[in-house]
């Protein structure tokens, strides 16, 4: 094999982008060696993360099927055939029930997702009665129901909805080839209704849909472009449905995707990068070099929206053999809300309140019984 001049390698490793990155400085993250690359990634991930930890976040489809959109992804878009059959807004006491299950097994997170192209005035106020139930669970709650008007997001909000999730898909100029029932405008519209009212932002997209390198950049330059960086960046990989338009599209490289995932994190450094769609058919091996590469974050629980997801006791078992603990809510005690301790902590040394409600320095904290479910010893 003839010997190349090696790149220049020169930069601080534990440097990301700075700011927001231009497009060419993201295209030539993606052309390094791919040991180079994950190694800078890891360093910049240890530098604003415990790279030992993984967020935990567990969906459910609200309202299943029946979309008028035409995203030539997706299952649930009314006109492909695709076997998915259209369900009605499901009861707030089938959600709370879910997200209760959800709690028990281990998740933090809790976000619910409708297959429209955008509520209706009259869908919010179930929608908030859904978000402060789970709320009240002690779960961080997301939700994503396609576009939003100003006063819908403000609704949301003062719910006590935490993250709004609305994916820019790819990049600007590959977007024409997959969705064309709605622009990319109206996208970065609702982005910047949910800012506005306060929410924090997930926003992402999806690879393997026979976009190009250059394209691959394209969406993760928009990503870290947008006015605030996303708050949580979802990287899924395409699912390819059966009946769909991208139901025969070629398999993106593995290392490709590993690379997608190394470039999120250094171009949105503080960002939560999720390993989201398509993780079914991921080995532990993958999975091991996107988490070392630098995502933190993963949905858990058997299903997707319509699709499968790894089974749990598959995921405990990786989270073990990785030795992986679930990332504590921010503001929570072994699941209670960090003004509501009474029974939470018998341990002082915690700096819990007690319950008195005031100087509660436990939030945070990492308790046996969260950990539990997760962090199961390896048999
Ligand atoms: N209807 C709402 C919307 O489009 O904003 C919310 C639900 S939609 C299913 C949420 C996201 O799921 C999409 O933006 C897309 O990124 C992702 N998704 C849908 N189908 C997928 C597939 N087959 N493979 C990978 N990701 C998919
Ligand atoms: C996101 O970016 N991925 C999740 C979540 N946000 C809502 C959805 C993935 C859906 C995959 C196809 C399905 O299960 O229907
Ligand atoms: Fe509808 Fe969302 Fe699917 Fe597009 S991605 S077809 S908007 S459910």
């Amino acid at each position: 094999m003839p010997m190349t001049s090696f790149p220049n390698l020169s930069h601080s490793m534990g440097e990301g982008l700075k700011g927001s990155p231009s497009r060419e400085a993201v295209r030539a993250l993606f052309d390094l060696p791919f040991t180079e690359l994950v190694f800078r990634a890891a360093a910049v991930h240890r530098e604003h993360f415990d790279p030992t930890q993984v967020q935990v976040s567990t969906l459910l489809s609200i309202k299943t099927g029946g979309c008028p959109e035409d995203c030539a992804y997706c299952p649930q878009a009314a006109r492909y055939d695709t076997g998915v059959k259209a369900q009605k807004l499901l009861d707030t006491e089938e959600v709370v029930a879910r997200a209760r299950a959800a709690k028990d097994a281990g998740a933090t997170r809790f976000c619910m997702g409708a297959a429209w192209r955008s509520p209706k005035d009259r869908d919010i106020p179930k929608i908030a009665a859904m978000v402060g139930a789970v709320k009240a669970l002690g779960l961080e709650t997301c939700a994503t129901l396609g576009m939003l008007s100003g006063e819908q997001a403000g609704a949301l909000k003062a719910a006590g909805l935490d993250y709004y999730n609305h994916n820019i898909d790819t990049a600007p100029e590959f977007y024409g080839q997959i969705i064309h029932t709605r622009e990319y405008q109206d996208r970065l519209d609702t982005l910047a209704h949910v800012r506005d009212a306060g929410m924090k932002t997930c926003c992402g997209g999806i690879v393997g849909m026979g976009e190009s390198r250059e394209e691959r950049a394209g969406l993760l330059h928009a990503l870290a472009s947008l006015p605030a960086p996303p708050d949580s960046v979802p990287i899924n990989r395409l699912v390819r449905v059966a009946g769909t338009p991208l139901e025969q599209t070629a398999e993106l490289d593995l290392f490709e995707f590993v690379r997608t995932i190394a470039v999120a994190r250094l171009a949105m450094p503080r960002s939560m990068v999720r390993l989201s769609a398509g993780r079914e058919t991921m080995s532990d091996e993958l999975q091991a070099l996107c988490f070392l590469a630098g995502a933190n974050s993963i949905f858990y629980g058997e299903k997707l929206l319509t699709t499968a997801n790894p089974d749990t006791d598959r995921d405990q078992r990786l989270f073990a053999r990785l030795g992986l603990q679930p990332m504590p809510v921010p503001g929570v005690v072994e699941g209670h809300l960090e003004h509501d301790c009474e029974d939470a902590c018998s341990d002082s040394a915690s700096g819990c309140c007690g319950g008195s409600g005031t100087g509660c320095a436990c939030a945070g904290t990492v308790h046996a019984d969260l950990l539990m479910p997760m962090a199961a010893s390896v048999a």
